[in-house]
C-alpha cells in the first residue's frame, strides 16, 4: 500500500532531512499548467535548502512519496478524475485502486507511516465562514489532533473563517507557532489582527519544540505559520472583497462539501485577475525553504542523539 521512492527511502533510514508536500494544491487548488509547475518549483526550492522533497498522492490504490514528473502530470491534468482524498477517502481510494490526490490531512498520515517529521503546504483548511448554517470544518484541523507531524503554512486560507479556526485549534490543543511573527499571518497578507500561541525566531528554536512536544507524546501536530513574502502580500481590503464575493456566489449556487475549497480558490483567483494565484505560488516557494530549515535542524539533533 506504499511506496517510498529508493532515494527518500535511504534517506529518512539516515534520518536526513526530508520534507513531505501534499499532492491536493496540484489537482484541486491551482489550475493546470501553473499547478505542475509551482509543484516542481516547490521540489526544486527544497532541493537547493539541502533537504529532500517527498511529494505524496495515491497512484492505482498505492501511497506513493516521491513523485515523478509524469505522475505530477497526471494529477494536473487529472482534475476531476483524481480523487480529493481526505482522511475518510483514504481506505477508499486505495481499495478501489484509484489515483488521489492527498490534502493535508491525508498527507499528514501519509508522512507519519513513512516516517516523515515535515510537511509544507500553503494553508491548511478550517472553519469555513457561514460555519452557522453549513457546520463546514476541514478535516485538516481534526488530524493535527491524533498526528504528530510539523506543518509549515502560511497559516489557515483566508477563504475560510479564520478566527473561528483559531479557536477551534485552540479547544483541541494544536500549537500555533509564528515565525518570526507575533501575529498570525492571513495567507495572502502578511498580517491578520489575530496573535500566534508562541513566537520563534529560528529554525532551530522550532526543531528544538518539536522534540520537547514529542517526548511528552502528545501525539498532536504542530501548525507553524510563516507569512508570504513582504513583496507578494495582497492588501487585506483588496483580498478581503473578492473573498466576499465568491464566498457569497458559492452560497448562492449551493456549492459543498469537498467542492467548496477549490471553487472558492478559482473564484478568488479569477476576481483577482491571478493575483491570488501569484501569491499562493510565492508563500508556497517561501513555506518550502522554511520548511527545509526546519526538517534540516531536526535531523541535526537526531545526529547529536547517536
Ligand atoms: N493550500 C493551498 N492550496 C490548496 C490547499 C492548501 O495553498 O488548495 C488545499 C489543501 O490540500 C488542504 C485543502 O488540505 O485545501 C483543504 O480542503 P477542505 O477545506 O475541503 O478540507
Ligand atoms: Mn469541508
Amino acid at each position: 500500500m506504499l511506496r517510498i521512492h529508493p532515494d527518500i527511502k535511504k534517506a529518512i533510514k539516515k534520518k536526513q532531512p526530508v520534507v513531505a508536500l501534499e499532492s491536493n494544491l496540484i489537482a484541486h487548488g491551482m489550475p493546470y499548467p501553473q499547478s505542475v509547475e509551482t509543484a516542481l518549483i516547490c521540489e526544486r526550492t527544497i532541493r537547493s535548502n539541502g533537504a529532500i522533497p517527498a511529494t505524496i498522492a495515491v497512484f492505482d490504490g498505492v501511497i506513493t512519496v516521491g513523485l515523478s514528473i509524469s505522475e505530477m502530470e497526471l494529477l494536473g491534468r487529472g482534475k476531476q478524475e483524481v480523487f480529493k482524498t481526505t482522511r475518510k477517502d483514504l481506505a477508499y481510494v486505495i481499495d478501489q485502486k484509484k489515483t488521489g490526490a492527498l490534502t493535508v490531512a491525508a498527507a499528514m498520515i501519509a508522512a507519519k507511516m513513512a516516517g516523515i517529521k515535515v510537511l509544507v503546504t500553503g494553508g491548511i483548511g478550517g472553519v469555513h465562514r457561514y460555519f452557522d448554517t453549513a457546520m463546514d470544518i476541514s478535516a485538516d484541523v481534526e488530524e493535527f489532533n491524533r498526528t504528530n507531524v510539523c506543518v509549515v503554512s502560511s497559516g489557515v486560507k483566508a477563504i475560510l473563517d479564520v478566527p473561528k479556526t483559531l479557536e477551534y485549534l485552540e479547544t483541541h490543543g494544536i500549537p500555533v507557532i509564528g515565525y518570526q511573527t507575533d501575529v498570525f499571518p492571513a495567507f495572502y497578507t502578511r498580517e491578520s489582527d489575530l496573535p500566534v500561541d508562541f513566537r520563534f525566531d529560528d529554525p532551530d528554536a522550532i526543531a528544538s519544540y518539536m522534540k520537547t512536544q514529542q517526548t511528552l507524546k502528545l501525539e498532536s501536530g504542530i501548525l507553524v505559520a510563516n507569512p508570504i513574502p513582504e513583496a507578494f502580500s495582497i492588501p487585506r481590503e483588496k483580498i478581503e472583497n473578492f473573498i466576499t464575493t465568491a464566498v457569497e456566489e458559492g452560497k448562492a449556487k449551493n456549492i459543498r462539501g469537498k467542492a467548496l475549497t477549490p471553487y472558492l480558490l478559482e473564484r478568488v483567483n479569477e476576481l483577482s485577475r491571478g493575483e491570488s494565484l501569484e501569491a499562493n505560488r510565492r508563500l508556497l516557494y517561501s513555506n518550502c525553504e522554511l520548511a527545509s530549515k526546519i526538517a534540516i535542524a531536526y535531523a541535526k539533533l537526531e545526529e547529536k542523539k547517536k
